[in-house]
């Protein structure tokens, strides 16, 4: 794979000098938190790409079957423009738009944007190689580097896509000011396509963050492994167990990871050490499920436009494409 088709935004994102302020302040915090960035090392993408064929994890494939009946129809409104995917991981579900553009327009530009180099880059090499016309380049890095990058290169017109309801992630202050640094990427007249996860009952929620074959617990636990190798730590997975409960009132899935007995941790380049009561649990997600009405109102406030709405038969999960005015 050429170089070229891959852009490090920090240089320092995937070495030991990230100075992970955010693990020291997550876990010096009461009650402990961690960023859910965490997960996301080549390993934990791997585990995440599993979670999506999980027969518990509806929302990959409810997302997908959209995408599938309608991406014509997305790109018959945006026409051609620059394609930018924020945590694109294996790119999977965005081939279902990269067919519906390359029907519609000779050369595309698809940008991808992941944190995980090993599947930016796998996926970068396959989709050039499926699509030959199109020019493809990863962008390695945050969503908040990226979206700085993005602000200074002002190229085309483009649409900003935000798929898998990963926006879910972010607390409500935090999606407002991601939605603040998304409308300082775009220019009047580009699109911003968002895919959103639904309220819904808390049995099928619950059962789609405690699958049975347990994967949602590997993936839970490996950001321990992934914070040991990155900050020279010695967290003992084994001392740790998985939770995920629905946060009614909050609209929000909570993935916690519950200490099992009372120990120290040491993160050596954090200098850092940190002690652990047993039963006390570290929230390293949350997940929240949207209101499509609610979340359109939102996306007014910031000068974005609803163009349309479409979700599945059973209203489980939404795609919003909007429009910055
Ligand atoms: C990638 C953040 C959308 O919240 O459903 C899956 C991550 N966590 N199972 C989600 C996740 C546990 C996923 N997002």
């Amino acid at each position: 794979m050429s170089l070229q088709s891959l852009t490090v935004l920090d240089h320092h994102y995937q070495e030991l000098r990230n100075d992970g302020q955010d693990v020291i302040q997550g876990l010096s915090a009461t009650p402990k938190t961690l960023p859910p960035k965490y997960f996301y090392d080549d390993y934990g993408s791997q585990l995440f790409e599993k979670i999506c064929e999980l027969p518990e994890y509806y929302p990959t494939r409810t997302e997908a079957s959209i995408l599938k009946q309608y991406a014509d129809e997305i790109a018959a409104i945006t026409g051609c423009c620059e394609l930018i995917e924020l945590g694109s991981g294996s790119s999977t579900k965005t081939q279902l738009l990269l067919d519906a553009y390359q029907k519609i327009a000779d050369c595309c530009t698809y940008l991808p944007i992941d944190v995980s180099g090993g599947i930016l880059k796998d996926s970068v090499v396959h989709l050039q190689k499926k699509y030959p016309d199109f020019s493809i380049h990863g962008l390695l890095g945050t969503y908040e580097q990226a979206l700085v990058h993005l602000e200074t290169n002002y190229l085309q017109s483009r649409m900003l896509f935000f798929l898998g309801s990963s926006l879910g992630n972010f607390t409500p202050a935090e999606c407002d000011s991601f939605f603040n640094q998304v409308a300082r990427t775009l220019q009047p007249g580009d699109y911003l396509l968002l895919g959103v996860d639904l309220q819904k009952p808390k049995d099928i929620l619950e059962a789609a963050y405690n699958d049975s074959q347990q994967i949602t617990d590997a993936f839970n636990l490996n950001m321990l492994s992934h914070l040991n190798w990155r900050f020279h730590g010695d967290f003992d997975i084994n001392l740790f167990r998985h939770q995920a409960i629905y946060n009614e009132a909050e609209h929000q899935i909570e993935m916690y990871l519950h200490c099992q007995k009372s120990h120290w941790v040491n993160l050596k380049s954090l200098d850092l050490e940190v002690f652990f009561e047993v039963g006390e649990r570290i929230l390293t997600e949350i997940s929240r499920k949207f209101n499509l009405v609610t979340m359109q109102k939102q996306l007014e406030g910031k000068n974005m436009k609803t163009l349309k709405t479409w979700t599945d038969d059973q209203g489980w999960f939404g795609l919003i494409l909007s429009q910055v005015q």
